[in-house]
């Protein structure tokens, strides 16, 4: 099979690309990523000689056309991805995340390919602390963020175009994920590196908003799944039964550095903050077979936390421009 992955030089994309080279043998392997701030060409080091790598947008119909002409699939990862910075500036994910998925859509149409749609659980809005009920695949759509609501159309944008074009589309919607390559502007990584820079971990508003975490490589295994076996039309929630707020995860973080769990500061709330995700992903296991393998969340945390303390040189580039951004969005201590 010929894979076009796009995004392939960001975090999950980086991690699926090497999961596919690994496990999946007969498959080759285009990139197509435009290498934004959170790209980035040395995730891919290790594999550099076994794929094609295409620096481009998405949103060049031209350029998708040709690409998508010459290959069985399409998984498309490149995205927007970070809330804080769709607040700052909306505008660069409703190009990349909407127009970018036009782009793709209108591709697969004409040349017939197989497209898989990588989306996020934000989707569906967020859940009270208490709420007996978890994500399943028919929660009506609620967005808050500029950054989920461009995830929610370019999602609609495939049921559209799966529906009166018969385009041959799956989509997942996965939790929070962590491990290797994740942008230091997210919350897990930027505590290890902040940790390592003598620096103390920062919680948004009272940290008791609640994500649900999965290890990227069940995401990834997960996505090949549907790839392989999913229902052409199907929406798939991803999840690991991880859910644990952020004061809890900071917690984690500063133990795997031998530091007192209060070693936090309070930093100003995001506007809009979801208070709660979780999946209930019944559908993918009990159709698909998908069990997560990274059943320990703090067993996945140490060993990233180890991966940051050996991948210095892979991180440190991004790191002051990252915690500079945060102060220009007004961050600062409560
Ligand atoms: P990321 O920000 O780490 O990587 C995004 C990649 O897309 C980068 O390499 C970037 O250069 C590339 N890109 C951005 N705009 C592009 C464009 N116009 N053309 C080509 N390439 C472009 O993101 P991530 O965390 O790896 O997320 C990947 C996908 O998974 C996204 O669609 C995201 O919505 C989804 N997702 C992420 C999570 C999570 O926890 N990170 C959870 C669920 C779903
Ligand atoms: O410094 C921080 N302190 C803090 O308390 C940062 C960066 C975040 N947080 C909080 C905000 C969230 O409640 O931690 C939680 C996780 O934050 P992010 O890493 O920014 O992730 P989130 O906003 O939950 O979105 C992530 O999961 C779903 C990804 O960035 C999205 O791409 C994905 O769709």
């Amino acid at each position: 099979m010929r894979l076009l992955v796009t995004g392939g030089a960001g975090f999950i994309g980086a991690n699926f690309v090497h999961q596919s080279i690994a496990d999946h043998p007969n498959v080759t392997v285009t990139v197509l990523d435009s290498l934004t701030y959170a790209g980035n060409r040395a995730s891919l080091d290790t594999v550099a000689d076994k794929i094609d790598f295409v620096h481009g947008d998405i949103a060049d119909m031209d350029l998708v056309d040709e690409l998508v002409s010459g290959v069985d699939a399409v998984v498309h990862f490149a995205a927007e991805s970070h809330n804080d910075n769709s607040i700052a500036d909306p505008w660069p994910f409703v190009q990349t995340n909407i127009v970018g998925t036009f782009s793709l859509l209108q591709a697969v149409r004409r040349h017939d390919v197989r497209y898989h749609h990588v989306s996020t659980d934000e989707v569906y809005g967020d859940l009270e602390l208490d709420d007996p009920d978890r994500f399943t695949e028919s929660t009506p759509y609620n967005p808050s963020s500029p950054y989920s609501a461009t995830k929610a159309s370019s999602d609609m944008l495939v049921r559209a175009w799966t529906r009166s074009f018969g385009v041959r589309a799956t989509l997942s919607n996965c939790s929070n994920n962590y491990g290797p390559y994740q942008h230091v502007e997210k919350f897990i990584p930027r505590q290890i590196t902040n940790l390592i820079d003598g620096v103390r971990p920062k919680l948004y508003g009272e940290g008791r908003n609640v994500r649900d975490w999965i290890h990227v490589d069940d995401h990834n295994r997960a996505v090949w799944a549907i790839l392989e076996r999913g229902r052409i039309g199907q929406t798939y929630l991803i999840g690991a039964d991880g859910e644990l707020d952020n004061r809890t995860v900071v917690e984690q973080i500063l133990e795997a550095f031998g530091r007192d769990k209060s070693d936090f500061d309070f930093v100003t709330d995001r506007p809009g903050h979801d208070m709660r995700y979780a999946i209930d992903s019944s559908l993918l296991r009990n159709e698909l077979g998908w069990t997560p393998q990274f059943g320990d969340f703090g067993a996945g945390l140490a060993a990233t936390v180890q991966w940051y303390r050996d991948n210095e040189q892979w991180w440190r580039p991004k790191k002051d421009a990252t915690e500079q951004a945060y102060v220009a969005q007004g961050e600062s201590a409560v």
